[in-house]
């Protein structure tokens, strides 16, 4: 299965172009680290993607808690992007009709589809939400995460929601290029990738807010993560470059580690 294989094998059997690009990223830095970048202006998102960029694989962003957006921050972070060799991941969880995604997709502010590698989708619609975000990108290399199962206490992500949303991600290899859930996924091909939140080397949960937490050699060991995801486990570190660069270490002995046992 994927688990045992190495990523530089894996980026070799990759369905797009996405999806190659971010396993040999993953190998060429070492990294199966994304920072999910939570804060609310662009100053602290750029100083975030310039200082933590050089650890990750993948910068995720959501774009719309930011307070003073602006295109220049979209270049600011392309090319950020560019000089730190990441992917950018716009976590915004599409979740309806075809149409309206496709809308979302690639007008109003944000003009997500011209800027974000990747995207998050919620399978909820069915296929269609799919075939929506598919249909506004064109020649573009582009690609999406399905959130096929939530981290969070209480989620309504049943087992038979998770398998049902596999057979989406099955039917569009072209533009999938893996899922975000909590537990080892059964994808066909070991071209795809799983990315995991909730994601703490310090922190069980956050509260009454629901984040449950694992850490990183949980979630990649016992729970089939490629990819962790960690938001405030480096933003509200005292130092999120140290703890940028702990996490990768952790991640990424992990993953060595699964590779050869
Ligand atoms: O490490 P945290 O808890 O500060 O941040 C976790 C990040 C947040 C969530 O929006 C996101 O991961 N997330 C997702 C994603 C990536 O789609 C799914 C999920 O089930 N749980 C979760 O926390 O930016």
């Amino acid at each position: 299965s994927r688990l045992s294989l190495p990523f530089s094998v894996r980026a070799d059997q990759a369905t797009n172009p996405v999806a190659a690009k971010l396993l040999k990223i993953m190998v060429a830095k070492q990294s199966n680290l994304c920072v999910a970048a939570d804060v609310t202006s662009a100053s602290k998102l750029i100083a975030l993607a310039e200082t933590v960029g050089p650890y990750v694989c993948l910068f995720k962003t959501h774009i719309d808690i930011v307070e003073d957006f602006s295109a220049q921050l979209i270049q600011q972070l392309l090319a950020a992007a560019q000089k730190h060799n990441f992917l950018l991941i716009e976590d915004r969880k599409f979740a309806d009709i075809g149409h309206t995604v496709s809308l979302q997709y690639s007008h109003g502010t944000y003009k997500i589809c011209s800027w974000a590698d990747l995207v998050t989708v919620h399978p909820v619609p069915g296929e269609g939400v799919i075939t929506g975000l598919k249909s506004a990108v064109a020649d573009l290399h582009r690609g999406c995460f399905i959130v096929v199962e939530m981290s969070s206490a209480g989620n309504l992500t049943t087992p038979s929601y998770i398998s049902s949303s596999m057979e989406i991600c099955k039917k569009h290899p072209d533009f999938v290029v893996g899922v975000v859930c909590q537990t080892p996924s059964t994808l066909n091909n070991p071209g795809l990738l799983q990315l995991t939140p909730g994601v703490s080397l310090d922190c069980q949960n956050d509260g009454e807010l629901g984040q449950q937490y694992n850490s990183p050699e949980d979630v990649i060991m016992l729970r089939g993560a490629d990819i962790a995801v960690v938001g405030r486990g480096i933003v509200q570190a005292a130092d999120p470059v140290q703890a940028a660069q702990e996490y990768r270490t952790k991640l990424w002995a992990a993953y060595e580690k699964r590779v050869s046992s």
